[in-house]
């Protein structure tokens, strides 16, 4: 594969499965975005695996699941899940992570914490020494549409860390905001270098219309990053 950034995400993944799917495993959540497309293409080359429920985490990895011909469950089914393993947007030292660039973080946070396992899964531009110095795009904070004004409004005036810019997340062609698989909106917002993470989660939680916040902290067991030279980084 010639493009590094793609034979990461692939190298990650089919690291993951291999070392952390295995037969005797009866549940697997399914993160979202394009490196977990690998995580689903590995475990299709395995008929051992074939056997197992998958938990998807948005409407993307249901139709992964689905079109692979595997078993679909639900959080609700299966309230406890054997391990799951996802994508971030960033990740620090300690495996927090930036997650929900692709809007799905809810769905991701429920699945990841009905896991006795999380997994991360990137390649190597998400390895950070500090959260916010990367994924520069802002973190990703799910609101309740009514309330978007109002939280943006608490995001400015009621947290100990001062946003650097907060902007409502726009579809691609601008026509509208983009709305979640939960019928919210998404703000995303900057606050440069997070020195406590964890601090900020529970105070944007706290505002009323949060729905969740993409910040995932002391959550996950290991990262694997695959790197521009071929190797496998793990974290
Ligand atoms: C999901 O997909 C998200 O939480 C994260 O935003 C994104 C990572 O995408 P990719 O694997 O395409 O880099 O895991």
């Amino acid at each position: 594969m010639s493009n590094p950034i793609e034979q990461g995400k692939k190298l990650a993944a089919y690291q993951a499965v291999d070392e952390y799917i295995t037969a005797d495993h009866k549940v697997v959540g399914i993160g979202s975005g394009s490196t977990v497309v690998y995580v689903v293409e590995r475990i299709l080359q395995k008929p051992e695996l074939k056997h197992i429920v998958y938990v998807p985490t948005s409407f993307q990895s249901k139709l992964l699941i689905l079109e692979g011909g595997l078993t679909l469950g639900s959080v609700e089914q299966y309230p406890e899940i054997d391990v799951t393993i996802d994508g971030a947007d960033e990740v620090d030292e300690d495996l927090n992570a930036i997650k929900g660039g692709g809007a799905c973080q809810f769905q991701e946070k429920l699945v990841a914490e009905a896991a006795k396992k999380f997994i991360i899964v990137a390649d190597f531009r998400k390895k950070s020494k500090k959260l916010g110095t990367e994924w520069v795009k802002g973190v990703p904070i799910e609101v309740v549409p009514m309330t978007y004004k109002s939280v943006m409004k608490s995001i400015d005036t009621k947290l100990s860390l001062k946003p650097i810019s907060s902007k409502l997340r726009m579809a691609v062609n601008k026509a509208g905001p983009v709305v979640t698989d939960n019928g919210n909106f998404v703000i995303d917002t900057h606050f440069g270098a997070l020195e406590d993470p964890a601090q900020l989660l529970r105070e944007l939680k706290l505002l009323t219309g949060v729905y969740e916040v993409g910040l995932f902290c002391n959550m996950a067991e290991k990262a694997y990053f695959g790197e521009e030279d071929g190797s496998v980084k793990i974290w």
